[in-house]
């Protein structure tokens, strides 16, 4: 089964979008295999944004991302990278289509209340970046046989 990184970014906690979130990701049928609450630093804020240094938004988005705790997760599932995606929306809300989480809740590029990894190679760094392999669980839930 395919695994995916998301985090509730600080302006979704901030918000109270946290068990909203969590939420839409277990009605879609995925399942939480790894989540923690955590104030991120700089060293792994430039790390795990490190394909943006250099670009001009790069600082504020930094400055965002360590303003607050976030809440990082590893969803399982087949197709989660994709599906969570599409669960995102857009980058820009404005271009998020209306039901998604960026288009039901943001309205700024620098505030769009999560992030999620974009592909696979990206997926398996960040999950390796947040987590330890101890703190990801395999583990059987009745519900799987009624998903797939
Ligand atoms: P995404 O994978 O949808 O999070 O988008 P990107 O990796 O392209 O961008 C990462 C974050 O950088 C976005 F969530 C918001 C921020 N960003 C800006 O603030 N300005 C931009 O022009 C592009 C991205």
């Amino acid at each position: 089964m395919e695994r995916t990184f998301i985090m509730v970014k600080p302006d979704g906690v901030q918000r109270g979008l946290v068990g909203e979130i969590i939420s839409r990701f277990e009605k879609r049928g995925f399942k939480l295999v790894g989540l923690k609450l955590m104030q991120i630093s700089r060293e792994l804020a430039e790390t795990h944004y490190g394909e943006h240094k250099g670009k001009p938004f790069f600082e504020g988005l930094v400055n965002f991302i360590t303003s607050g705790p976030v809440v990082a997760m590893v969803w399982e599932g087949k197709e989660v990278i994709a599906t969570a995606r599409e669960m995102m929306g857009a980058t820009n809300p404005l271009k998020a289509l209306p039901g998604t989480i960026r288009g039901t809740y943001g309205i700024d590029v620098g505030r769009n209340v999560i992030h999620g990894s974009d592909s696979p190679e990206s997926a398996a760094r960040e999950i390796a970046l947040f987590f330890k392999e101890e703190e990801l669980l395999s583990y059987e839930k009745t519900l799987d046989t009624w998903i797939y």
